[in-house]
């Protein structure tokens, strides 16, 4: 898109006259910002009324991708770079004496989503965009994003982020596509004409869900698909239901919090709610536009439309299509049956048996008697068909409704004709052990898909002195086709190159350290390693494990202060789940680690702990490109793929990492000698299951260097956390130490003392990071959603299209 610089500013003037009645001069950033934002609109407005006329006008198959989450972040820079206006308006706000870094920062984070699970999906909307795919994105529109994390006396303390205050100029409320969602009541079924059965509702409550809709920018390639996020109202025909304001705030509430608390029988009864409305109205957006403007009989469905499951939380996309296609099409059971799985495809995010999700029958029955209906008879013929061809304990072992109980992967796999992993590893063990028995009877149904990050955001926007220094090196290509960052793999031996890189490396690591000082008080020098673990809080992922390295390094130092070690800051960013009260012990520890350490003069700034509060996608784009190591440390078998090592490999970080999620796939990509592997295989922790061999005991009692590390949890050494450090002194110690955190001690410490030494021979150390840059290619979400595209979704993209406009 070619925009003049000067038609750019004019532009921009025009805006804030009519929108705010305002010249340059006299505008906030703010009223500048939301000028920006509307031009910007304006840009892609005609592209995608085009797009969606064209998916229309060719009959174009559509996936439909349903997730709770969806973490996009900030969109001023990524709708510039896409549209390829970036540099113009960059030039153009210069002229006027206005920074597009710090107007950008004016925008909130859209942060719909708690960790990797939402930005996978956001990532997933830029390159489907991107590859000029038709697919689209269906989730929920909450009034607050996730909690804005704050520390008081080094606890987490969360504060609502009320993201929408001062309105989101990527919308569109569409109120004229509002459908009416019914929930709770009785409902019975009775003899309607020609003897069929019929579902009657009886005192139900009918939800308005209202869609707004934001462009998701394609890379220039004139496509923008839609992001619909639906919001609840209440219906002009309920006034009446809900006069007092409790009443009226408790509907209301249904799409205010992304994941209420689910810890008690309320938080639970909104969570499911939440789940059926924005899948229910999901579908039914999608039937009405099928019967509207695709106009083909509704039994070639699966032609026309896709629907991703992401992750279990939309799995009533099976029930709720059926109640659609049966209730209200008219189709018989079996014909709806064959229609609903070639449509549904779902993925899989995790292992952790506590996150596959399950509902109490009971409150089912009670939230969404309809949906439980169907779901009890997908279940009973799904037990009878089976029942034929598989052992007993098989089929019950697999069946929806078991133990009181509906099993919503469970739901998803059998309604569904694909179920991927997002890892080679993930995939595979859900083959052999998580999802087992599901293989067996389904073999053909699972595959896997490796995650992938959308790499334009993580290289061209967060990091554009290493982007310059790219196309300086091997020219631009690599900006559309990321796999040409290969080209870089002819540059590993010459210094100069090493020597710009660095440079680079060296500008974002004090870029970091300027807002770690205005954030936290705490100076860091741009010499020291710069070791970062970023993800949500959890016992799985470890970030004790990095505790416990930290303070054997400051108990080393204080033994012996002329030890010889490279000086490293320690740069922590996660959020923990306001109910998981053992991830928030872990952050009070770090905090109250960091205090100590920090201001131990003994020390001399040797060591550095950082805990950047409230960890988002912005914060993200701040420490990633500053990043020298890259933490991947989940306990092997845990952590389903991660998506941070990718961004973090991309810009130049070396990974220190278990043999975990797609850990695996970045020690192909760049080899033994470019990433630092350490701890226990897969192989060996399903070993420890079986053989119920391991003792934490023991290695405290025979390994000084554990008993040292965990004592200072207890007696002092740390002070603050009386309680917190003997809570995390009994987890490792009474309760045998879930995650194996003090068997793969040893050899995390080996690891990064290799590190250390690898930091000190600078050539070394840069020629490792340029071929992680230079294999980061290979995980890009693009080349990720096409294979979706191609294996599963079965849609294409609109070259033609692209062409023709483009
Ligand atoms: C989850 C998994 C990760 C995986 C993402 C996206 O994210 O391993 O990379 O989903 O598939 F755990 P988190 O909830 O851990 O952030």
């Amino acid at each position: 898109m070619v925009l003049d610089k000067e038609v750019f500013k004019e532009e921009l003037k025009q805006r804030l006259r009519e929108n705010y009645a305002m010249e340059l001069e006299d505008a906030s950033e703010h009223e500048i910002f939301y000028a920006l934002g509307a031009l910007v609109k304006a840009r892609y407005s005609d592209a995608w009324r085009d797009t969606w006329k064209y998916y229309v006008d060719k009959h174009k198959k559509q996936v439909y991708y349903f997730s709770i989450e969806f973490l996009p972040g900030r969109m001023l820079k990524s709708n510039l770079l896409n549209l390829g206006l970036l540099d113009t308006a960059r030039e153009a706000l210069t002229d006027l004496g206005i920074d597009l870094d710090s107007l950008a920062e004016v925008e909130k984070d859209m942060a719909l989503g708690n960790g990797g699970l939402g930005r996978l999906a956001s990532c997933f909307m830029d390159s489907i965009a991107s590859c000029g795919l038709p697919g689209n994105g269906n989730g929920i529109r909450y009034d607050y994003g996730l909690f804005k994390q704050r520390f008081v006396d080094g606890y987490q303390v969360e504060l609502p982020d009320e993201w929408l205050q001062s309105g989101n100029i990527w919308e569109i409320r569409r109120e004229s596509k509002a459908v009416d969602v019914r929930v709770g009541g009785h409902v019975y079924l009775a003899e309607a004409m020609e003897g069929k059965l019929k579902p009657v509702y009886e005192n139900e409550r009918i939800l308005r869900a209202v869609p707004y809709d934001t462009g998701m920018v394609g890379y220039e390639n004139n496509v923008v698909n839609t992001l619909r996020l639906w919001s609840v109202e209440i219906p002009d025909s309920e006034e009446d239901k809900y006069q007092s304001i409790q009443g009226r705030r408790e509907l209301e509430d249904l799409t205010a919090v992304l994941y209420p608390d689910d810890s008690n029988e309320h938080g639970r009864l909104i969570r499911l709610t939440q789940e059926y409305f924005f899948v229910s109205a999901g579908i039914q957006s999608i039937i009405r536009h099928y019967k509207k403007r695709v106009q083909k009989p509704i039994s070639n469905l699966s032609e026309y439309i896709s629907i991703h499951i992401n992750d279990t939380h939309p799995a009533l996309c099976v029930p709720e299509m059926m109640r659609i296609l049966v209730d209200e099409e008219d189709l018989s059971w079996e014909q709806a049956w064959d229609i609903t799985g070639k449509v549904m495809s779902y993925t899989n995010h995790t292992i952790m048996a506590e996150a596959l999700e399950k509902w109490s029958i009971d409150l089912m029955k009670r939230t969404l008697p309809r949906m439980y209906q169907i779901i009890e008879e997908i279940d009973a013929r799904y037990v009878q068909t089976m029942r034929e061809l598989h052992p007993h304990d098989l089929v019950e072992r697999t069946r929806i409704i078991r133990n009181g109980q509906v099993h919503m992967a469970h739901l998803s796999i059998i309604g569904s004709h694909s179920t991927n992993g997002v890892a080679k590893l993930h995939s595979d063990l859900l083959k052999s052990v998580v999802l087992h028995d599901f293989y067996i009877i389904y073999p053909d149904r699972f595959n896997n898909k490796t995650n992938g990050i959308a790499q334009r955001r993580w290289s061209q926007i967060v990091n554009e002195p290493m982007s310059s220094v790219l196309d300086e090196t091997i020219g631009k290509t690599w900006r559309k086709d990321p796999g040409d960052l290969k080209l870089l793999m002819n540059y590993q031996s010459d210094q100069a190159v090493l020597d710009k890189l660095a440079e680079a490396k060296k500008i974002n690591k004090q870029v970091l350290a300027d807002y770690i000082l205005e954030t936290t008080e705490i100076e860091v020098s741009t010499d020291a390693i710069f070791d970062v673990q970023i993800k949500r809080l959890h016992a799985y992922k470890r970030q004790l494990l990095n505790l416990l390295h930290i303070i054997k390094l400051y108990q080393d130092l204080k033994e012996n202060p002329d030890l010889d070690m490279q000086k490293r800051v320690f740069i922590f960013g996660a959020k923990a789940a306001p109910s998981y009260h053992y991830a928030k012990v872990i952050i009070k520890c770090i905090n109250e680690a960091a205090n100590l350490i920090n201001n131990d003069s003994d020390i001399k700034d040797r060591i550095k702990i950082v805990f950047l509060p409230n960890y988002n996608v912005s914060l993200a784009e701040k420490i990633i490109p500053a990043a020298d190591v890259s933490e991947q440390i989940s306990l092997a078998s845990k952590e389903a793929s991660g998506t941070s090592n990718m961004k973090l490999m991309l810009n130049g970080a070396i990974t220190l990492a278990t043999l975990d999620g797609a850990n695996v796939e970045i020690r192909d990509a760049v080899g033994d000698d470019n990433i630092y592997i350490f701890g226990l295989t897969e192989k060996e922790v399903y070993e420890y299951y079986e053989n119920q061999e391991y003792s934490a005991q023991q290695l405290y009692d025979e390994n000084p260097i554990i008993r040292r590390v965990l004592n200072a949890f207890i007696d002092g050494t740390i002070p603050n956390i009386v309680y917190e450090g003997r809570e995390i002194f009994d987890s490792l110690i009474k309760y045998n130490d879930e995650y194996f955190l003090l068997r793969d001690f040893d050899s995390y410490v080996k690891a990064q003392e290799e590190i250390g030494k690898a930091y000190g021979d600078q050539s070394f150390w840069q020629k490792m990071s340029l071929i992680n840059i230079a294999n980061g290619g290979r995980f890009s979400s693009d080349e990720t959603v096409r294979r979706y595209a191609e294996d599963i979704w079965k849609i294409e993209p609109k070259d033609s299209f692209v062409t023709e406009k483009g």
